[in-house]
Parts: structure tokens; sequence; C-alpha cells
């Protein structure tokens, strides 16, 4: 009995692959690289359990971009259920301001909205300071994307960060259904990097080694053992991104205690050798947390960042978004499959203007039609193939025809 059950659990961890059983609770993907941020957990492929949703101030594919209407934002008015992170809950708005503190660069909003067309959509405006007369800054490079009739993305180019963004809505006097709005601050592009210092500073059973800078965890408290740190004197931590990735900013963690020694800290990156980003740390008294943002979006291969000191870093969050070649999108550059081939999709989502390729749905477009169906929007039928299954572009059967039936696609009768 107990051999069959040992011999079943083998089994069962054959069919789960390798890249999918080998993460740690809470985080997922090849090689366990991303943190579940689905309010009631992941499955092992990222998506959210039931069909529920995101963490509040997070959204977008697999949860996994920042959202900034829902990180230190104020909104006005701060009654609005289109900044509670849930998409069934919605409120009627004529306009609305979001301010912060510090600046984000900004470059694709998402909107859900009943009904969505591009005839709805608000006017954005964005300042580069909470001060109403400050400048005003364009949205380059405009593309705004409808779909799945509820959800609509803008993405554009800003010059500069922003600490302000007013909406106006459709100028009727009820205004207009607004359920969510989300502002991407792009996603953690550091979790579970591959990392380098020094020298690893160990106590006891603890190695304080360059991962735990990485591992998404942020608590100051060093006697968790989430923080790197290193042996005393000219010293330094790297970080090397798999592919070119876009920062648009740098938050590190520093430890509660002994804090001084992060002062004077010098942080640069890497460019196919070239150096894209300089910054020496001059404040006066450290910080627990040091953000940086610099005035343009930066390419980046690798980062390092040195002291002539210990360097402690209990977590390294880098956000922004990896490069895709043309024609390509998202996490993991996944081919554009739009109805138009010309049409470049979506950057973030893969969401296409001219609608899915024919053989192809969801909101990005990469999910194939379901067996026995084809072609665009899925809505054609497979015809009588000898397996059900035919091309779900073209709807031609593989294997032939159950008898009685001819053609490509199985539909003429003999
Ligand atoms: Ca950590």
């Amino acid at each position: 009995m107990l051999f069959g059950l040992y011999l079943l659990s083998i089994y069962l961890a054959c069919l789960v692959p390798a890249s999918q059983s080998a993460c740690d609770q809470g985080w997922f993907g090849a090689p366990c690289q991303f943190k579940c941020r689905c309010a009631k957990g992941c499955d092992v492929s990222g998506v959210c359990v039931n069909a529920t949703s995101c963490s509040l101030g997070w959204f977008g594919p697999l949860c996994q971009y920042q959202d900034l209407a829902n990180i230190g934002a104020t909104a006005t008015p701060n009654t609005s259920k289109a900044t509670d992170g849930d998409d069934t809950s919605c409120s009627s708005l004529q306009n609305l301001t979001l301010s912060w503190p510090t600046a984000y660069f900004i470059n694709w909003v998402q909107f859900i909205i009943p009904n969505a067309s591009i005839a709805t959509l608000p006017v954005m405006t964005f300042r580069v300071s909470q001060a109403t007369n400050s400048t005003t800054l364009p949205c380059l490079n405009n593309q705004t994307k409808v779909y799945n009739t509820n959800t609509v993305d803008v993405y554009c180019t800003l010059t500069s960060a922003v600490q302000l963004m007013t909406l106006t809505f459709a100028s009727n006097t009820s205004g207009l259904s607004v359920c969510s709005i989300y502002i991407s601050g792009g996603r953690n592009l550091a979790l579970k990097a591959a990392t380098t210092q020094t020298s690893n500073y160990t106590s006891g059973v603890f190695i304080y080694d360059s991962s735990k800078a990485v591992d998404g965890n942020t608590s100051n408290d060093f006697n968790q053992n989430s923080c790197s740190s290193t042996n005393p004197g000219k010293v330094y931590w790297n970080l090397t991104f798999a592919q070119t990735v876009n920062v648009n900013r740098f938050i590190l963690y520093n430890r509660k205690d002994l804090q001084d020694r992060l002062k004077g800290f010098k942080l640069l990156t890497l460019s196919r050798n070239n150096m894209t980003f300089n910054y020496t740390d001059k404040q006066t008294t450290a910080l627990s947390v040091y953000t940086i943002s610099p005035n343009t979006t930066v390419a980046a291969d690798s980062i390092s960042i040195s002291v002539d000191n210990t360097l402690t870093l209990c977590e390294v969050e880098i956000y922004g978004d990896n490069t895709c070649d043309n024609k390509k999108f998202g996490m993991n550059c996944s081919k554009c499959r739009c109805n138009d081939t010309n049409e470049i999709c979506f950057p973030t989502t893969g969401s296409c203007l001219s609608g899915c390729a024919s053989g192809y749905f969801g909101d990005g477009c990469q999910q194939v039609c379901a067996p026995g169906s084809y072609g665009l929007q899925c809505k054609q039928t497979c015809g009588y193939c000898a397996d059900i299954v035919c091309n779900p572009d073209n709807g031609v059967c593989p294997k032939g025809c159950v008898d009685g039936y001819t053609g490509p696609q199985c539909n003429q009768s003999r």
C-alpha cells in the first residue's frame, strides 16, 4: 500500500514540468523569477486562482505591474471606486486628479470602462510637479487599444517623470462610469536576477550572499537573513539582467541599524559596456529607503552598487520593463498575433487594434482556438475531421476526414 502511494507520488511529480515544480510557494516562472501578486494566490503558471484579482497595488499581465494609482497617490476625489483596485465596482467620474510626492515615469495607463470605446476616453494631462502651473507634458507616440469590450490600454512616451496627472472624462453632467484606472510604474526587474558581490559576510549558519537583496523580502532586520552583506573594504554588489531592460526607478532598502555604512554609495548601470547612468549618494543623513529616479528611462544590461565600507542591501528593486524586438511584446517577448500583420501590438499586453489573427483569441491574442473551432475570433466550426481538431488558422483537417466527407476542411459530402 505504502509502496503504491510512493509510486503514485513519483508519477504525479513527473506530471508537473520541472520548471513549474521547482518554485517555492508564492513564486512562478522559469526560473521562478516572478513573485505571485494575486490577492488569493496563483496557480503554477502565475494566473490568479479562481479568476480572482491582483493584490491591491498590482495589475496587468500576471499582476506583475506596479499600480501607481495605488502606490502613494493622492486621488481627488478620493472616494472614487476607480482607484480601489476592484474592476467590479465603478464610479461616475467627470474629473480625477492623481498626485505623487515623488516623480514617476508613466508610459502605460489601463482603464476598465463598461462598453469602452476610444470616444469615451478621458483627456489626460501630465505635469512635472504638483504645482498646477508647472510644465505640462504631451503624451508622445500615443497608442490606444480597446479590447474585450471594457478594457482600454493607452501607451505613450513622456519626456520626463511626472508628479501630477489629471483625467477629464466625457463632458456630460453625469460624467462617465469608470470601474478601474491603473497607472503602470513598471515591474520589478531585479527579483531573483543573477547577482554577485565582492565577498559574503557570514555569521553562524547565516550566509549574507548577494541574492538576499533580490529575494522579494524588503525586511530591514539584518537578523532575518534577507539582506546581502559583504566584508569591509572597497566593495561592490552587481546584478546582471537576463536581457536588456529599460529602467525608470531604483529602490534600495537599507538595514535598520548601522545605516551610515551605506552613505556615499555609488550606483551605475551599463548597457553594451557603456555607462548609461550613474549616481552618487550625497545625503547628509542615511536613509532607510533610497529611491533613485533618473531623468529619463535608462537602458541597462547590468547594475553595480559600490561603497568604501561594508555593503549591506536588504533589498534592491529596479522598476521598468524588458525590451523586445519589433512585433514582439511582453515579459517573454512573445510574438504579436494581430489580424493586421503590419500592426505592432501593444508593448505590454499584446492587444491589437485590428483584433486577433485568425486562430487566436484572448486579451493578448495568445490563446489558440479551442479544439473544434478555428478562424477569426474562433467563430468557425471545424468540418468532419478524422480527429475533430482542425488547423486553428484555416480549418484544414490534418489527418483527413471521417468517412463520407472530403475537401481540405472536410466540409463537403462525397
Ligand atoms: Ca531581501
